[in-house]
Parts: C-alpha cells; sequence; structure tokens
C-alpha cells in the first residue's frame, strides 16, 4: 500500500479483494472486534476516573477473581459481534458456556469467534497493561442450525484468523489471518487504529525470558534447569503478569515466555482456546514457535472442553528450541537424595 496512513478497515477490505470468493464476512467479523476493542479501550483509559475499578466480587468459570472491567470487556465484544450478524457463536474466558447467537435479519453465519475480554485483569487497579485476546474458527456445525460444541472445539491449526489488542501505552491491535501479522495503533485524536507494523517477524532469540519465577521451586526439574540455564546466560528477567503484554514485547525484542505446571495447576494455568491457541498461531506466523511443557505444538493439541488448560512454552524458535533440549536432557532424571 502506498505511503500514507491506512486504517485496520482499509487495510481489512483490501485485503478480502485478493479473495475473489471472500464474501465479506470475515472482513465485517474483524471490523466488528476492532469496533469492541475501541470500546473496551475507552473504558480501561477511563478506569481510574470511575467507580469501575476493583473485583466485582465474583470467580470465573476457573476459579478466578473477575474484576468489574473484564465483565464490562466481555459484554462489549458479545454485544458487538451479537449486532453485526458475522457471528455464529461466542465461547469467552468469562462465560461458563458458548453463547449462541441467532442469525440476524435470516443471515447466517459461518464463524465462531474465541476470547479472552480482558486478559492480565489483575493489573488493572494498578494501572498496568492489560489485553484481549481473540481466535475466530469456520464453524463445523450445520449452519442452518444453533453453534453446537463441536464448533468451539477445534484445534488451533483450524484457527482462521486470531489476534490481541494491547492496551498499554498505546493501544495496538495485532492479527493474522494466516499470511503474516500486521499490527495497528491507535490513534486517539482520529479513533482509529492505523497499521505501524507491518508483517512482523520475531528474532530468532532475544535476551529476556518472561516466567512466575515465584514458582521456581514448584517447577519440576527440566524446566528448573532450563530457568537456571537463562540465568547463566545473563538473560533478563521480564514478567508482567499479562500475557499479551509478555508477548508483545517478545515479538518485538525477541525472547521466550514460559507457564509450565505447578502443583496449583498440574496442567498449567493458561487457557488453550482463549489464551495458548490465539497467541501461538500469532507467534508462528511470525516465525516463532510454541509447545507445551511436554514437547507437543501447541496448536495441534484437541481441545476436549471449553476451559482446558495447558502448559506453555512460547517465543523465538531458537530459545523454545533450547528449552526443548533441556526438557529431553533433563525430563526423566531420576531424584538424587531427594533432590534434583
Ligand atoms: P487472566 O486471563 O485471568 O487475567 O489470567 C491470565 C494471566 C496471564 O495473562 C498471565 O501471564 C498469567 O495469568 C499470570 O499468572 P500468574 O499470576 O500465576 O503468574
Ligand atoms: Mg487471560
Amino acid at each position: 500500500m502506498e505511503n500514507r496512513i491506512v486504517t485496520l478497515d482499509e487495510f481489512i477490505i483490501h485485503r478480502q479483494k485478493e479473495h475473489p470468493f471472500a464474501t465479506g464476512e470475515l472482513t465485517g467479523l474483524l471490523r466488528d472486534i476492532g469496533v469492541a476493542a475501541k470500546i473496551v479501550n475507552r473504558e480501561v483509559n477511563k478506569a481510574g476516573l470511575l467507580n469501575i475499578l476493583g473485583a466485582a466480587g465474583k470467580e470465573n468459570k476457573t476459579g478466578d477473581s473477575v474484576q468489574k472491567l473484564d465483565l464490562y470487556a466481555n459484554e462489549k465484544l458479545i454485544e458487538c459481534l451479537r449486532n453485526s450478524g458475522e457471528c455464529a457463536g461466542i465461547a469467552s474466558e468469562e462465560s461458563e458456556d458458548f453463547i449462541p447467537i441467532p442469525a440476524v435479519e435470516g443471515k447466517e453465519s459461518k464463524y465462531v469467534v474465541v476470547v479472552d475480554p480482558l486478559d492480565g485483569s489483575s493489573n488493572i487497579d494498578v494501572n498496568v497493561s492489560v489485553g484481549t485476546i481473540f481466535g475466530i474458527y469456520r464453524r463445523v456445525s450445520d449452519p442452518s442450525g444453533p453453534v453446537q460444541l463441536e464448533d468451539f472445539l477445534q484445534k488451533g491449526t483450524d484457527l482462521v484468523a486470531a489476534g490481541y489488542v494491547l492496551y498499554g501505552t498505546s493501544t495496538i491491535l495485532v492479527y493474522t489471518t494466516g499470511r503474516g501479522v500486521n499490527a495497528f495503533t491507535l490513534d486517539p485524536t482520529i479513533g482509529e487504529f492505523c497499521l505501524s507494523h507491518q508483517n512482523i517477524k520475531i528474532p530468532k532469540r532475544g535476551n529476556f525470558y518472561s516466567v512466575n519465577q515465584g514458582y521456581y521451586l514448584k517447577f519440576d526439574v527440566e524446566m528448573r534447569r532450563y530457568i537456571d540455564h537463562c540465568s547463566d546466560e545473563n538473560y533478563g528477567l521480564r514478567y508482567i503478569g499479562s500475557m499479551v503484554s509478555d508477548i508483545h514485547r517478545i515479538l518485538f525484542q525477541g525472547g521466550i515466555f514460559l507457564y509450565p505446571n505447578t502443583r496449583k495447576y498440574p496442567q498449567g494455568k493458561l487457557r488453550l482456546l482463549y489464551e495458548c491457541n490465539p497467541l501461538a498461531f500469532v507467534v508462528e506466523q511470525t516465525g516463532g514457535k510454541a509447545i507445551t511443557c511436554n514437547l507437543e505444538r501447541i496448536l495441534e493439541l484437541e481441545p476436549r472442553e471449553l476451559h482446558q488448560r495447558t502448559t506453555i512454552a512460547i517465543g523465538s524458535p531458537e530459545m523454545v528450541d533450547e528449552m526443548e533440549a533441556f526438557v529431553k536432557r533433563y525430563a526423566n532424571v531420576p531424584a538424587v537424595n531427594g533432590q534434583n
């Protein structure tokens, strides 16, 4: 595209024209997500001014405490997608079950959306970055009826599009439809997401690792050995407590993000559908890798339930390979005197 400001809407439409058989539905859906992101952004920005801060006093399906803004973001996303007619159903980290959306004016949609409306919500009341993560699948059930669970329990390799919005020092929307990754920064003066980073490529390695080091003693021996290695190599430790923010930094500066299994979360903490798959799709599209701590490719995991958790190691390809080598080397080393 020529050297001038390109808005998210223009970019999406331009891309659609490259597909002669496209119906415009996916285009519409991506634009709806852009609109929802602007609404959530407005609320995140004024969160300190309004009495919207603090926990709403409920727990979500997976037992984490829910902040008010989570509920707001969830509502707004559902509302935007419900009214547009481009989406047949939504599964959200904040809702126990998936939400079928009836056809609008007889228009049947062939897409469903998975979303983590506000990732890293414990950061909200201290003014630290949070994000929205989304994934889009083509539904597999009969489009003339309501969506089914099977429409959401698809592997990450079946994602049609995925991305995230980071509400940080500036607000940025990053997405892929499987043909590279582009980023759009919100220009608040015109209220538009403008193309700011084209065809992002992750550095092959970086100088940072990202893990909740506080859980070090709860990790398996191979993860502890790998973390020791990161420290030996003088990698800097960066951990924001919002996966979107950590991944965003890694996309541009290189590095690795880890959330291994702990005693509290034997399967890992992060959700396959709402967090790991969409971010793995984005990271792989930039040339990175995403695997579990058992060395399976995240995008090939078979989802069995909506709120399934997984372990994850994601980021620069050479660093994920290095972590893999540590797992292979230390995973089956027997404990010596009860220690390892
Ligand atoms: P959330 O979606 O409930 O906010 O939780 C997800 C977040 C990730 O963004 C972050 O990396 C991780 O949970 C932090 O967990 P912990 O505090 O256990 O390190
Ligand atoms: Mg989350």
